[in-house]
């Protein structure tokens, strides 16, 4: 197996993860959208990291997805929704056996993605590092956070994992990763909705605490229908929590409606109702609050899938 990492989606967590591959030493190869995006990435030669105001540029080289060369490790750093159609535009080059990670929140897209590789391993990853375009090409670390990587269908380690330790990617690798996401996406569904509907910043639910813990007995009630007792372990305690230490934070779906940005609704708190339907569920509360961010994400003119 070749060691070059191929990241596709040069946004904010695949540059953050290509610049410190990179400066690490390991083999990077970007994966741009298109033609004219490749050349205008040339012209400026390379991504700019930004860590504690500290820009530093790394001339990482990049190609379409049309280019030739076989891919053996790909990390699909792109939206939920354009997981899909992202990774059925590599998925020829992909070798027997290769290795794709997905850095994507949520639930739903990693399931789209394997279905359209089946000879590829397929690893999940939940993040909560922070990062955010500072300008094209450039992106600026917020600091901490943490990944967790994982394979439902096969619990070994991948030989490349020491990659991320040299590259100061903080990871472990997890025997439980759908436990993990199924856990962010409850804390996501009880927060961030509501944060779009009441136009406020995390800090903003704790005058919302009535709502914020009925909506945590339901997505508590699926979870555990869905075989994750553990991710409905005191939920609605660590859901305070977060956002007690996050209070003067915006949520990532209010950052995305106020930037008029698409959001990954169909993802969180739309797999939430879907997976509610195919067990018989029925939790009302979830599906009220689908419904009026839904509406509230017509009327501002974004999808709202
Ligand atoms: P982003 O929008 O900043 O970057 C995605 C990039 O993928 C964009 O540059 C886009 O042009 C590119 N892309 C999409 N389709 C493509 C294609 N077919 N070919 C080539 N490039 C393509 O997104 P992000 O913030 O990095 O988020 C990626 C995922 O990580 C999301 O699911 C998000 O929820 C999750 N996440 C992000 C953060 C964060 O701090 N940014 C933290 C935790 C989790
Ligand atoms: O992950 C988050 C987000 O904003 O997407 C938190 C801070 C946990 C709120 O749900």
């Amino acid at each position: 197996m070749s060691s070059t990492w191929h990241i596709l989606g040069a946004g904010s967590l695949g540059s953050l993860w290509a610049c410190r591959l990179a400066r690490a030493g390991k083999a990077v190869r970007l994966i741009l959208r298109d033609g004219q995006r490749l050349q205008a990435y040339q012209q400026v030669g390379g991504l700019t990291l930004v860590e504690q105001d500290q820009p530093r540029h790394y001339a990482i080289p990049a190609e379409t997805a049309q280019a030739r060369g076989p891919i053996h490790r790909l990390l699909l750093a792109c939206k939920a929704y354009d997981a899909a159609p992202a990774i059925a535009s590599v998925a020829p080059r992909l070798v027997e056996g290769a290795e794709v990670l997905l850095l994507q929140n949520g639930l739903g897209s990693q399931d789209e993605v394997a279905d359209l590789v089946p000879r590829a391993r397929c690893i999940f990853t939940s993040s909560t590092e922070g990062a955010f375009r500072d300008g094209e090409w450039q992106v600026r670390f917020a600091g901490h956070g943490y990944n967790w990587l994982g394979d439902p269908g096969n619990p070994a380690l991948p030989a490349w994992f020491d990659d991320l330790q040299q590259a100061g990617i903080p990871a472990e690798w997890s025997l439980d990763i759908l436990t993990r996401l199924w856990r962010k996406l409850a804390l996501n569904c009880a927060i961030n909705p509501l944060t779009v509907l009441h136009d406020c910043q995390n800090g903003g639910l704790l005058g919302h605490l009535d709502e914020v813990e009925a909506l945590c007995a339901e997505l508590a009630r699926l979870l555990r229908q869905c075989g994750q007792p553990e991710a409905a372990h005191e939920l609605d305690a660590e859901v305070q929590r977060v956002i007690l230490a996050t209070a003067a934070n915006y949520s990532s779906m209010y950052q995305d409606v106020r930037a008029g940005r698409r959001t990954e609704v169909h993802y969180l708190l739309g797999h939430a109702c879907r997976a509610a339907g195919r067990h018989g569920l029925q939790l009302p509360r979830l599906e009220r609050l689908l419904q009026r961010l839904v509406d509230s994400l017509r009327v501002r003119g974004l999808p709202c899938d």
